[in-house]
């Protein structure tokens, strides 16, 4: 007999409620949007569907995998671990701790017993050589909230749902669904704000799909937009739009970012940004005059040259217009869980550049180092070169700059472990893969997504599917693998570390979700959440930034953020040859990240993975619609088809990210006959905001030409890996 189960979808950040029906074998018949969640109201896209997909994929991990060679054989939980636990102790043990570096990737995020697990596993391994997908995604918005309101995890979050006037740099929430802005069928609020008279502006070098809804669309030359808000800043000070008696919560640093907008009037700017000068002033007027504005940037403007520098610049415009923590503007969410609140009355609020990468002096950030410098810290030997590694769900060979360099390393390493649920183009050069249940067949409160919800919300779902019998939740695998580090002796024995997380791993995530519940802003718990399955209304966002800041002002002028303005100045002034292409990036609603394409019902049809072209450039090359090209960067040349369109501006291209299925040794079926190329061949992990570290993705320089008949165009790193 079919049953509907309710689950809360965890791929992107929309935390959609879903309403899944099963059949008495536990097979998923049906994933529909649940109409009854106030919060995501019914709204679902494509890839709730796949969530299936995955569970049952044939491909899928099942339990423990070793790898001798070239060949994979099952090993048992005890025997794993117990390997594991052995390898990596010694290589501690022989070089020191921070010879074993662990990548923790996004979907960690996306499971709170996973997110809370690391904590502990991080500690457990204690290594200082700590990445995760965060340097090649938020770090900077994390940067400005932690030099500008105190603390790294207190995102500005834009009220869209009551504001006059959105203006949106660097993100594509119609694709996306929106970030560091939960906003399930964002698509529906975006048209309200324009039903009620506000009005949405885009900031994009394409013309994508949310721009094509929005009032107006400009495109900007990739990594301009520090300009662009430098100049917007000028003008709203020249012409005395600022609103410091708006401004509630009280901000220094006022004369000191007047100062600095001086120096950069439109007209200086312009050609930097490709917007003409009287276009910057009209924005920065619209925006200013707006009853209640908000300024909103995402990806494309943190993984840019100047990430860190736009990214405190988005904040700081909407405090000069008088728009933080005030209704319409940018907002601060009170989630059930307030983890933020939490560390914050704990003294712990991050930190940044309090030791270097070893090989390249890049700062760490809250105690990780940039996922930019991972392969060269494996390669450069010495004192402290790491020579093992743990995966936690990411996929950097995919995901990080310059990803054919860090695939030809992983296959040096002395040990390396994934855990992981896929055998793909990072986990393939593990000695053992360790997987984990999986979306729906987990329990699910949405920590991390929650706390940055446009309006304040709350589910706790229980598992709507079984987990394979062969897997452990992230939780078990997590403790049990740190534990077993520990006891083979990684270093000093840290008996209360060890013994705190024996206890605390062994109560279970969901007694620490009902703890954290219990101390949160509604005093609720898990019994209270169980008794509205479909999610509960917790109200809009109210004002809250004194409940984080006391009597502390905003700081609108850090002093690192104005120390990094000279590196601005030397990019205005250095007019070098402009490159003939430079490349961006793009997302898609039917793919996520790397590990969504081995679901036939979301790659199947049109080639997901195409270079977009100008006209303009593509005639400029001989070069139609569909022709096969070669694009190279100093990194790889690869092939692929050109997809001529006017969405793009003209000497820009993009690729997506997430594909390039077709390395040897992968075991994603689907995914390999649908293997595009990944554009993280190309990018270069030199290319980094120098200031925070982030991989500057934006902005490639390229050059693009006609693929011979049969063009060698195979990274030469994929094939180093595997000689
Ligand atoms: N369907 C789908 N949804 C996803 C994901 C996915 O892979 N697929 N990934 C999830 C993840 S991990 C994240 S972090 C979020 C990201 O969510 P978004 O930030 O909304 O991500 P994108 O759609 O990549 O939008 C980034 C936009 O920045 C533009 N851009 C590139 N360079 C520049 C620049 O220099 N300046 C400006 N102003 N714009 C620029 C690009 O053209 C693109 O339109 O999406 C999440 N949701
Ligand atoms: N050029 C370019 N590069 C980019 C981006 C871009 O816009 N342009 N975007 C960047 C961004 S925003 C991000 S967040 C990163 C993502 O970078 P990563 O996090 O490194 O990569 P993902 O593709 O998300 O890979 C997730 C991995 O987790 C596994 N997995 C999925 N679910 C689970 C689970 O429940 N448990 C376990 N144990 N494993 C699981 C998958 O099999 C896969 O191996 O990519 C970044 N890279
Ligand atoms: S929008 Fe995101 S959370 Fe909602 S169904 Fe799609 S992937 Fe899932
Ligand atoms: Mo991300």
């Amino acid at each position: 007999m079919a049953e509907t189960r309710l689950h809360t979808c965890m791929l992107c950040e929309a935390v959609c409620g879903v309403a899944v029906t099963v059949d008495s074998g536990a097979r998923v018949l049906s994933i529909r949007g649940d109409d009854r969640d106030p919060f995501s109201r019914g709204h679902i896209c494509p890839k709730a569907a796949a969530l299936g997909d995955v569970s049952s994929d044939p491909d899928r991990i099942r339990g423990p995998m070793r790898r001798v060679g070239d060949r994979w054989e099952a090993i048992s939980w005890d025997a794993a671990l117990e390997e594991a636990g052995t390898r990596l102790a010694a290589v501690q043990k022989q070089y020191g701790r921070s010879a074993l570096g662990v990548y923790i990737g996004n979907p960690n995020a996306h499971s709170y017993s996973a997110a809370l697990a690391s904590v502990f596993f991080g500690k457990l391994l204690g290594t200082r050589s700590k990445f995760s997908a965060t340097s090649v995604d938020q770090l900077p918005q994390m940067l400005a909230a932690l030099e500008m309101l105190g603390h790294q995890l207190l995102f500005p979050i834009p009220d869209v749902d009551r504001t006059d006037h959105l203006l949106m740099l660097g993100a594509n929430p119609l694709a996306s669904n929106g970030s560091l802005m939960t906003a399930p069928g964002i698509k529906k609020r975006l048209e309200a704000l324009r039903a009620r008279g506000g009005r949405l502006v885009v900031i994009d070098p394409r013309r994508t799909e949310t721009a094509q809804m929005a009032d107006a669309h400009h495109f900007i030359r990739p990594g301009g937009d520090a300009f662009l808000l430098l100049g917007m800043l000028h003008t709203i000070f020249e012409e005395s739009l600022d609103r410091p008696s708006r401004q509630v919560h009280p901000a220094t640093g006022w004369d000191e970012l007047r100062r600095i907008a001086r120096a950069f009037p439109p007209e200086r700017v312009a050609g930097r940004t490709g917007m003409a000068a009287e276009g910057i002033r009209a924005l920065a007027r619209a925006f200013a005059e707006a009853d209640r504005a908000v300024c909103y940037g995402r990806v494309g403007v943190c993984t840019q040259e100047f990430g860190a520098l736009a990214s405190w610049l988005v904040n700081a415009l909407n405090v000069v217009t008088g728009n933080l923590d005030r209704a319409g503007g940018s907002m601060f969410t009170s989630p059930a869980v307030d983890l933020v609140g939490l560390a914050t009355k704990l003294g712990q609020r991050g930190h940044f550049g309090v030791w270097k990468s070893r090989v390249r002096g890049l700062p760490e950030f809250g105690g990780e180092l940039p996922a930019a410098v991972l392969a060269e810290e494996m390669e450069t030997p010495g004192k402290g070169q790491i020579r093992a590694l743990v995966t936690v769900a990411g996929n950097p060979v995919l995901s990080t700059p310059n990803g054919g360099r860090l695939d030809g390393a992983l296959a040096k390493l002395d040990y390396m472990v994934s855990v992981d649920i896929y055998r793909n183009e990072t986990t393939r050069h593990a000695h053992l893969i360790l997987p984990t249940s999986f979306g729906l067949e987990r329990d699910h409160y949405d920590l991390a997504l929650y706390a940055l919800a446009v309006r304040n919300a709350a589910r706790y779902v229980e598992p709507a599917l079984p987990a394979p019998p062969g897997v452990r939740s992230d939780w078990d695998v997590l403790f049990d693998l740190g534990l077993a580090v520990r006891r083979h002796g990684g270093g000093k024995p840290g008996r209360a570390l060890t013994l705190a997380a024996r206890g605390i791993g062994a109560l279970g995530p969901k007694r620490m979700l009902d703890a954290l519940l219990r101390i949160g802003p509604y005093r609720l718990s898990l019994n209270a959440l169980r008794e509205s399955p479909h999610g509960t209304d917790l109200g809009p966002l109210e004002p809250r930034l004194g409940h984080f800041l006391g009597e502390s002002p905003v700081k609108l002028a850090p002093p690192l953020f104005v120390g990094d303005i000279p590196r601005l100045e030397s990019a205005l002034a250095s007019r070098g040859a402009a490159a003939e292409l430079v490349l961006i990036g793009r997302r898609h609603l039917r793919s996520n990240n790397s590990w969504m394409h081995n679901s036939l019902r979301l790659v199947k049809g049109k080639d997901g993975c195409t270079l977009y072209m100008h006209p303009d450039d593509a005639e400029a090359r001989g070069l139609a619609n569909g022709d096969r090209v070669i694009v190279g960067s100093p990194r790889a040349r690869l092939e692929t088809t050109v997809e001529v369109t006017d969405a793009i501006a003209p000497g820009v291209v993009s690729l997506p990210h997430g594909w390039g299925h077709d390395r040897l040794g992968t075991a994603l079926r689907i995914a390999r006959a649908h293997a595009g190329v990944s554009i993280n061949d190309l990018t270069d992990e030199a290319k980094v905001d120098t200031l925070s570290g982030t991989a500057s993705f934006s902005g490639v320089p390229i050059t693009v030409e006609r693929a011979a008949e049969r063009a060698p165009a195979v990274s030469p790193a994929r094939i180093r890996a595997w000689e």
